[in-house]
């Protein structure tokens, strides 16, 4: 373990001590004087950062309408905390009639509802702006889909009683401050009582992954991930907007930009509902293929949209044809699509996916560049080669 590590792991602890101290439920519980066990992960995942874990998708993980949970991306800003599920509690205090403190087992005795929602970094894509931003640079697949089994947070926040003057909703992760402060955010209250806003503890009928946000996590559904607070302990209902690292960050221009302007934050918003989308996921890019009959397959979402249609072309943008969208999509997942292509002459190929959504969005030709690299949707293209 290196040096640097262990300062890390030192401070964690130190700042854990702290919020005992200051009267908050100590709910992470590192197993005494060791490293907490890395995560397991897949051979298949595309690692874009080793520590603290940062795996992208491969595009197996995105052929399937779930993801299988050892192939859904993984993104963290700090360490990953090691908590037991019997000594996890969840704090709601701040604007409510009754401040609750709940346990994970008193937690479940609230209705379950199973959701198939796809979560979707707001950085998805950044390695491709140019120019070039900071960052993790993730390419396509910082996105997953799973089916999710938790409790509304309304009907706990029902439970909390909600007084007038609460607007907004804080979310506080365990996961301790390491390179960067502790994982805390807010979203409008609006949001947070939408039914489809859960606090779950399943996902794709198995317990949460570690990496995922074991024992609980938010999924504030259709919109971008870093909303989805994992390892979550602590709400508090609030008037304001929390005003702190990660507000300040997952801003999108309110306006187009040139690539590479220097854009003031007050010309930015924070990023909400994810935007629609479409990943070819078969051919791969450089494949040679054989001529004939080609069955060409993807993915598309939209975020709070709905996906009406996914075009397809071939010949460089010349021509559009509408792909096959599975019938039975649900609100804030993505559906598979697919297009027979038949191709009679050898030669290198463009291939282009273009999804347009129920809120009137397409996707464009070219990005909206940004500081953060965030949310980039240009039309999805692979080459390939037919012989
Ligand atoms: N506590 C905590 N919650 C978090 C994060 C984090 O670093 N800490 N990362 C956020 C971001 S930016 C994303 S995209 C999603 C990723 O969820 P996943 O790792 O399950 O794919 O979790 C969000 N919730
Ligand atoms: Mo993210």
């Amino acid at each position: 373990m290196s040096s640097r590590r262990q300062f890390l792991m030192t401070s964690a602890r130190l700042l854990l001590a702290v919020g005992v101290w200051r009267g908050c439920p100590g709910p992470v519980l590192f197993a005494a004087e060791q490293e907490s066990a890395p995560p397991p992960k897949d051979d298949r995942m595309i690692v874009r950062e080793a520590d603290p874990p940062n795996w992208e998708t491969p595009l197996a993980g995105l052929r399937s309408w779930l993801t299988p949970n050892e192939l859904f991306y993984v993104r963290t800003h700090n360490l990953i905390p090691e908590i037991d599920s019997k000594s996890w509690r969840i704090r709601i205090d701040g604007a409510v009639q009754r401040p609750l403190t709940l346990s994970f087992d008193e937690l479940r005795k609230f209705e379950p509802v199973s959701e198939v929602v796809t979560l979707e970094c707001a950085g998805n894509g950044r390695a491709f702006h140019r120019p070039k931003v900071e960052g993790t640079p993730w390419e396509k697949g910082a996105v997953s889909t799973a089916r999710w089994t938790g409790v509304r947070l309304a009907d706990v926040l029902a439970q909390a009683q909600l007084q007038p003057e609460g607007k907004h909703l804080l979310l506080e992760g365990a996961d301790p401050a390491a390179k960067k402060p502790q994982y805390v955010r807010s979203i409008p209250l609006q949001k947070a009582l939408e039914p489809s806003t859960l606090l779950v503890y399943k996902m794709n009928g198995a317990p949460l992954p570690i990496a995922n946000g074991f024992p609980v996590r938010l999924l504030v559904s259709g919109w971008t991930g870093n909303h989805s607070v994992k390892w979550i302990t602590h709400l508090s209902v609030i008037a304001q907007p929390h005003d702190g690292f990660y507000m300040n960050r997952y801003r999108f221009p309110i306006s187009y930009a040139h690539p590479g302007a220097d854009i003031q934050p007050k010309d930015m918003a924070m990023i909400t509902s994810l935007p629609v989308k479409s990943i070819i996921t078969s051919p791969e890019d450089g494949m040679r293929i054989s001529k004939g009959s080609v069955l060409v397959t993807g993915i598309a979402y939209a975020g709070e949209g709905k996906v009406q249609a996914v075009d397809v072309s071939t010949d460089y943008g010349s021509h559009w044809e509408e792909a096959r969208l599975s019938p039975d999509t649900v609100r804030y997942a993505w559906g598979l699509w697919e297009y027979s292509w038949d191709v009679q002459k050898p030669g290198s190929y463009l291939i282009m996916a273009r999804a347009r959504d129920s809120l009137g969005r397409v996707q464009p030709i070219e990005p909206l560049w940004n500081p953060e690299g965030a949310l980039w949707n240009v039309i999805d293209r692979i080459r390939v080669s037919v012989v």
